[in-house]
């Protein structure tokens, strides 16, 4: 039985690749980090499979990674450990820096110092913001990088290492530069789940805007359900090559947008330029039951906060995949951007009526107490 290795594995990506690689019949081992909360939501559904185990190290922490891949002896490790958010990187740029370059180089230590060098296939998290303040359109592997973030310029340090480690000891080590992915379990602040978390709570009456930074934005958005798929291929490959993984298909924050409000029923236009852009209701779909009935057109949802903006943005990112559909048969246009916004958007409307059905029980249940219903 083949062993993995995931760090990273309560993230988002970490979730879906230990599904993936169960799937494929590996015995999957993940690290973890204390945390003052233990409820580690995305892959409590995992926890309790024979094959899935967890270990705590941290990427900030040689000795942590020495023990753990020392102990595990992986034939695969799937770097994913990261400070992924590139707004935080901008307040928390040493921290940053050092999980996200430094750690890299940890790992990639770790593997050589436990003996695994000629044995153990390392897949690496490299990503679009690599592409930064971009120098062509669609972006390519042979594209130049110019990082624009904190964020950016740690992970030029980790996908360097991870070059510089496949020359000079031949291991077998290579980067996927991921263009942005999403899903249900898509962290809260990153700008998708934003919107279709806002999108769920205004229809179902529990917000009643949604305040964005940059509108125009563009982004070449997936699924990431498919793009756990292509890390693994790329460990399977003959050799260890780097590869963009993308869509191939661009659109706007504001598309995004659109597109979500659709879903629950909402058609939105925006009106106005800059931070006086708004997104005001211009209609409502009579197949959706908008349980919100305080909403009304020429409502507006959607507000520009300059709290948003960044101190430099990319705005122009756009993949093109073609060697990962040559040279891996993988398939980028699986899940279609309509289709994710849709999947993203069904989720959290249950999620929210679930929220409001548990308050609603709540609520009664004060009352009930107090009349003495209930004991
Ligand atoms: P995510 O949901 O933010 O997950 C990040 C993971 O890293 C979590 O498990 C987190 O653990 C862990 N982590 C953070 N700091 C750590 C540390 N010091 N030591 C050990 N673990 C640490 O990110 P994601 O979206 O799944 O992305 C996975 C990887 O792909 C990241 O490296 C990200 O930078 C990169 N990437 C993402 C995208 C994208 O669009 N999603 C695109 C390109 C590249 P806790 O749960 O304990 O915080
Ligand atoms: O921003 C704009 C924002 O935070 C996308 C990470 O997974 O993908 C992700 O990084 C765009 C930016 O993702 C809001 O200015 C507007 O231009 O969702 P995001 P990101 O920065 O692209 C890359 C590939 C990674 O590697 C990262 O790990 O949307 N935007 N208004 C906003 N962004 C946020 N977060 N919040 C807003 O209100």
């Amino acid at each position: 039985m083949k062993k993995a290795l995931i760090t990273g594995v309560t993230g988002q990506d970490g979730s879906f690749l230990s599904e993936f690689l169960l799937g494929k019949g590996y015995e999957v081992h993940g690290t973890i980090r204390r945390s003052s909360v233990d409820f580690r939501e995305r892959i409590a559904h995992l926890e309790g499979d024979p094959n899935f185990h967890l270990h705590y190290a941290d990427l900030g922490d040689s000795l942590s990674l020495m023990q753990v891949i020392g102990k595990v002896r992986p034939d695969e490790i799937y770097n994913l450990a990261a400070q992924s958010h590139v707004q935080v990187s901008f307040d928390s740029p040493e921290f940053t820096a050092n999980v996200d370059a430094t750690g890299v180089l940890r790992v990639l230590e770790a593997v050589r110092l436990c003996g695994l060098t000629d044995t153990c296939h390392i897949y690496q998290a490299s990503t679009s913001e690599l592409y930064g303040k971009v120098e062509e359109v669609p972006q390519n592997e042979n594209t130049p990088f110019h990082p624009y973030s904190p964020y950016a310029v740690a992970k030029l340090y980790g996908h360097w290492i991870v070059k510089e480690y496949r020359e000079a000891y031949n291991m077998f080590c290579c980067s996927g530069i991921l263009f942005n992915h999403e899903s249900e379990r898509r962290g809260e602040t990153f700008v998708t789940r934003k919107i279709t978390l806002a999108a769920a709570r205004i229809a179902q009456g529990k917000q009643d805007k949604l305040y964005l930074g940059n509108l125009s934005s563009l982004r070449d958005w997936g699924y990431a359900k498919d793009y756990v798929e292509c890390m693994w291929l790329m460990l399977q490959n003959d050799h260890p090559e780097d590869f963009v993984i993308a869509t191939g298909v661009q659109h706007s924050v504001r598309d995004f947008c659109y597109y979500a409000f659709k879903h629950v029923g909402i058609e939105l236009e925006f009106i106005g330029e800059g931070a006086e852009e708004k997104g005001v209701i211009k209609g409502f779909n009579p197949e959706f039951s908008i349980v919100n009935s305080q909403l009304s057109i020429g409502d507006v949802l959607i507000e520009v906060s300059p709290d948003f903006f960044r101190p430099t943005d990319v705005v122009n990112l756009w993949g093109d995949p073609s060697k990962a559909r040559k040279q891996l048969g993988w398939n980028p246009q699986k899940t279609t951007f309509e289709e994710l916004v849709k999947i993203m958007v069904e989720s959290d409307m249950a999620k929210v009526a679930v929220e409001r059905a548990s308050e609603h029980i709540s609520t009664n249940l004060v009352e009930y107490l107090e009349k003495g219903i209930v004991k």
